[in-house]
């Protein structure tokens, strides 16, 4: 069995056993002793080893990953230059706290988010460690530097698991069911969704701002927090121009624009941030995920001088750019640079685009092929109608999990198959696994 992870791992697809195989179930029976029930998991093999584009399980099998551990893994699992910069400042040192006596890692990353985040203008960060807190403290900035309280978020928008931020997440199922009381002075507005409302960008973006108009207004809002396209509610892809509209309205009402590009950021859709398709500039930017390689950390950048609106001592935390999780953003991001990862993305988004085309003519329960980049999504519906069907998704990806093919699902319905390869992945393995995908709608049909 493979004991070390990255290129290393022969990149195949192997069943050697039924998936999960007898070593994973094992386990699995002393998580349900030892892990709490509310931590689920999509598909229970235990991983040993990972890299290129494959898992290795402890059973010996090995699986094509279409997740990248939700589009975390982007540079791919165990990266060359991810490993070999983590692993030096592992054996330098682990951690001082930033806030008590600071290092060089925190400040090359925030330099790089500056130069790679849109916009030529001066920018600043500062570091957090999940996607969530990340969000929670753009939104802390954004009430400061306006003196605003208002937070605008969307329909189908998913920002996190934190107080805050489940307010800010639209879906009650799992994540806030029976969480609340909720954060308040969070105000949701209809999003841009060509398939369901029919909508040009221009019009979505009218319908979404006469609600925050009539219901907000604009002078108590500190921010419109936006993914570009959205991930867990369906990787829901606005019209052309939605977003350039709303971002003119955010500058001419003095409300200030937050891309949340935790899950679209770091070359996932083809560009460095989702944003630059469309010559998006935005005030703040949340990143998490792709930026580290699979170590946490998370950021939010913007405008100099709305970062520096924030009293000295204001943001911060124990681990926040801790030096390890620094090092490995810094090997991610060369390994991005270097690879011209952008460019993979749009090669791979290419590929699934053309394989789902396909699959979308053969199988009328896909409504939509959707997404950008290595960011793709297909949503089933009943066909002929908009009626989600959320029961043959779960078939579908059953089917591929036994098969050894990491598939995720998503979407407000749970109607939405997402495909987020990390960009280490061959051709070979991505038509294999699509091959598998389309064998599994014959098979469920
Ligand atoms: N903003 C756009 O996609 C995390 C959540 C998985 P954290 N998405 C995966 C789950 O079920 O918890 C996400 C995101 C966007 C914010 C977040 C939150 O990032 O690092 O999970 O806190």
């Amino acid at each position: 069995m493979t004991e070390i992870g990255g290129p290393t791992v022969p990149q195949q697809r192997k069943l050697v056993t039924a998936i999960p195989g007898p070593g994973s179930l094992e386990r699995l029976d002393r998580k349900k002793a030892y892990v709490a029930d509310g931590v689920g998991t999509t598909l229970p093999v235990f991983v040993v080893a990972a890299g290129g584009g494959v898992l290795v399980d402890v059973d010996g099998n090995s699986l094509i990953d279409l997740g990248s551990g939700i589009a975390v893994t982007t540079v791919g699992n165990a990266a060359p230059r991810v490993v070999a910069r983590a692993t030096e400042q592992l054996a330098a040192f682990t951690h001082t706290c930033f806030m008590v006596t600071p290092y060089d890692g925190y400040v090359d990353v925030a330099a790089k988010l500056a130069e790679l985040t849109p916009g030529d203008h001066a920018k600043k960060s500062a570091l957090f460690n999940s996607g969530a807190e990340a969000v929670e403290n753009a939104v802390k900035i954004a009430r400061v530097a306006t003196g605003r309280d208002a937070v605008a978020v969307f329909d189908h928008a998913y920002h996190g698991r934190t107080n805050l931020t489940m307010a800010m997440t639209a879906k009650n199922m799992p994540y806030k069911n029976g969480f609340g009381p909720f954060a308040g002075e969070v105000y949701r507005a209809p999003m841009s969704y060509p398939l369901r409302d029919g909508l040009s960008g221009a019009e979505a973006a009218a319908r979404a701002i006469d609600v925050l108009e009539k219901q907000v207004g604009a002078a108590n809002l500190a921010c419109v927090v936006i993914e570009p396209i959205q991930g867990e509610g369906g990787f829901v892809v606005p019209a052309p121009g939605f977003l350039p509209a709303i971002a003119d309205w955010c500058r001419a009402n003095g409300v200030l624009f937050v891309s949340d590009e935790i899950q679209a950021g770091f070359c996932r859709t083809g560009a460095w941030f989702a944003v630059d398709e469309e010559s998006v500039v935005p005030d703040l930017i949340t990143t998490a995920k792709g930026i580290a390689g699979g170590l946490p950390l998370a950021a939010v950048t913007g405008r100099a001088e709305v970062m520096d609106a924030v009293h000295a001592g204001g943001l911060g935390g124990t681990y926040g750019g801790n030096p390890v999780a620094c090092a490995a953003a810094l090997g991610a991001i060369e390994e991005m640079e270097t690879g011209d990862l952008a460019g993979r993305a749009r090669d791979i988004g290419a590929l699934m685009r053309a394989r789902l085309d396909a699959l979308k003519d053969a199988h009328p329960v896909i409504a939509e092929v959707r997404g950008r980049g290595a960011m793709m999504a297909i949503e089933l519906t009943t066909p002929g109608t908009l009626e989600p069907d959320a029961a043959r998704t779960a078939r579908v990806a059953a089917y591929c999990h036994s098969q050894g093919v990491v598939v995720l699902t998503c979407g407000t319905w749970g109607n939405v198959f997402r495909f987020l390869p990390p960009l280490s992945i061959s051709d070979e393995l991505l038509e294999e696994a699509f091959d598998v995908v389309a064998e599994a709608f014959s098979a469920t049909a």
